[in-house]
């Protein structure tokens, strides 16, 4: 189910932030709809849910109780009753024993009448019961995602609730679970709404002003508060916007891209992480060409590892697009995590091609100017700790190498630098600690934190709203235009101005 569910929800949200949904008017002709809720296949328990006006019309035609076949009109609301299903359009032949849940409107998912049937999870019997619903006049198959669509006209959710709740379906960590279900429960919803009533409101004292500035019973200080109001609303919205994209970050995952010269193990790496090998490991440099991902959990947190091509100078034209996908994979991490060996520093004249190399890749994927090579999310890992007998000597070379070339202190790569074997497995338990802690400390919040975007689209209309809030403040001329754009920004969010598309 998860996968189609959070289509079908994805798909509706989509239609509905680009406006081409239907309109309310469209709605109140609405037929009555039925559809899969569970996953399809083989299983203990299949649900059918059917939603609308002829939800009655289906109790009387196909529920029948266990002792005789007397039609019923209505059953116990809101209570599992364990009832015999016939098909009637076949001689109300017995589809099955099921559990049936009747949910009248409003108190219901979508806000109809809505009755769940709970069948055997028998592919035949899915099938058999879908078609005999089918028969019934005024019913059909719903559409993708258009159970929540009836959800959001009968306001039981706005569109911030909808996305949680598919999120919350397709969340594969605990990170992910608690803000999908926070945002379910209608906290970003409770949020940005309180912003657009609070703009609504500051607009109507501006328009009062404005419409009736020459009577003398309008109160002057009301522009002045409606600027208060914007003021603090524009602060409101500046600080939520400067979340360091944590919310997006925990539900599409934290991006580590493995980046660094040929052969120094970084397939080894990310077949190490995955616990079965993703990418082809050989001594032959230039094996990897293409992104190798995998996606992994790291305390609580989905993690997305990408092992990329070995940057190098090169001729061969695929291996040169290989090393622009790495370049530009690594700039879209959040972590970069740079592999190195020591045994290709063991040779002075090696040494030297090697920190070339070296310094192409970070002058590369460094965000920072060119004088301040490692940015804070830019980490190091030495690997084939098992071959070099000197090996801690040559870290230490490596590492005063390192410094000179990224004119830093050794003290400020402390924390930065892991040694591992891959062929061993040394220094890996150390490493994924300390990898478990970064991660912890960028992603974490606490309980009185508020909560956080989770969506490119909340920050676009954000980012807009808070355009036109700051327009508002700095206008010499009085008007309520840019007050109503930042709500309508804010009301795209959240779907609360629907009832303007119509
Ligand atoms: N001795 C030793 N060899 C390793 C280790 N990690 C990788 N290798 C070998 O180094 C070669 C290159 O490894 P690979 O993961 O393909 O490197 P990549 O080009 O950076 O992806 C292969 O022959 C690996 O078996 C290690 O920790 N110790
Ligand atoms: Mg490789």
């Amino acid at each position: 189910m998860n996968s189609t569910f959070y289509k079908n929800i994805a798909h509706f949200s989509q239609k509905l932030c680009h406006r081409h949904f239907l309109s309310q008017k469209h709605i109140k002709h609405y037929s009555t709809i039925f559809a899969q809720a569970s996953s399809p296949g083989k299983a203990g328990v299949s649900v059918i849910r059917i939603s609308g006006p002829e939800t009655k019309n289906v109790i009387q035609k196909m529920i029948r109780s266990l002792k005789n076949e007397q039609c019923t009109n209505s059953i116990a609301p809101r209570t599992a009753l364990l009832k015999k299903l016939v098909n009637p359009s076949k001689k109300n032949d017995v589809l099955d024993i099921a559990l049936v849940i009747w949910f009248p409107a409003p108190r219901s998912y979508t806000g109809e009448d809505i009755l769940e049937l709970h069948l055997h999870g028998s592919n035949i019997v899915v099938k058999n019961t879908l078609e005999a619903l089918q028969e019934i006049k005024g019913c059909r198959l719903a559409e993708p995602g258009e159970f929540s669509k009836r959800a959001f006209y009968n306001s039981k959710m706005d569109l911030t609730e909808i996305e949680g709740l598919a999120d919350l379906i397709n969340a594969e960590t605990e990170a992910q679970r608690i803000q999908a279900l926070s945002q379910a429960q209608g906290k970003l919803r409770i949020l940005y709404e309180g912003w657009r009533s609070d703009i609504i409101s500051a607009m109507a004292n501006v328009e009062t002003v404005l419409e009736f500035s020459e009577e003398e019973s309008i109160d002057s200080g009301l522009f002045d508060q409606a600027q208060d109001t914007i003021k603090k609303t524009f602060f409101d919205i500046s600080k939520h916007l400067s979340d360091k994209n944590k919310g997006e970050i925990v539900r599409n995952g934290l991006k580590i891209a493995l980046i660094g010269p040929p052969n120094v193990g970084k397939s080894s790496i990310i077949n190490h992480f995955a616990k079965r090998s993703v990418a082809i490991v050989s001594p032959i440099a230039g094996t990897t060409r293409d992104i190798i991902e995998i996606s992994t959990n790291i305390g609580g947190y989905q993690v997305v590892i990408s092992d990329t091509a070995g940057i190098c100078h090169s001729s061969n034209e695929i291996e040169k697009q290989g090393i622009e996908l790495a370049i530009e994979r690594a700039k879209d991490a959040q972590i970069k995590f740079i592999v190195l060996d020591t045994c290709s520093i063991i040779n002075s004249e090696f040494r030297t091609n090697y920190f070339k190399e070296f310094r192409i890749i970070l002058n590369n994927i460094s965000k920072t100017n060119s004088n301040q090579l490692l940015d804070e999310n830019t980490y190091f890992i030495i690997n084939k700790s098992d071959l070099t007998k000197a090996h801690e000597k040559t870290v230490d070379l490596l590492i005063d190498l390192l410094c000179s070339e990224l004119c830093v202190q050794k003290s400020q790569l402390k924390n930065k630098i892991w040694t591992i074997s891959c062929k061993t497995g040394k220094g890996w338990d150390t490493m994924l600690s300390n990898l478990n802690l970064i991660i912890t400390k960028m992603l974490q919040t606490s309980a009185q934190e508020p909560v956080f975007l989770t969506r490119e689209r909340h920050r676009q209309n954000l980012v807009n709203a808070a355009m036109y809030l700051k327009r508002f403040l700095e206008s010499v001329v009085e008007s309520a235009e840019e007050l109503r754009f930042a709500a309508n920004s804010i009301g795209k969010i959240t779907g609360g101005n629907r009832h303007l598309y119509t």
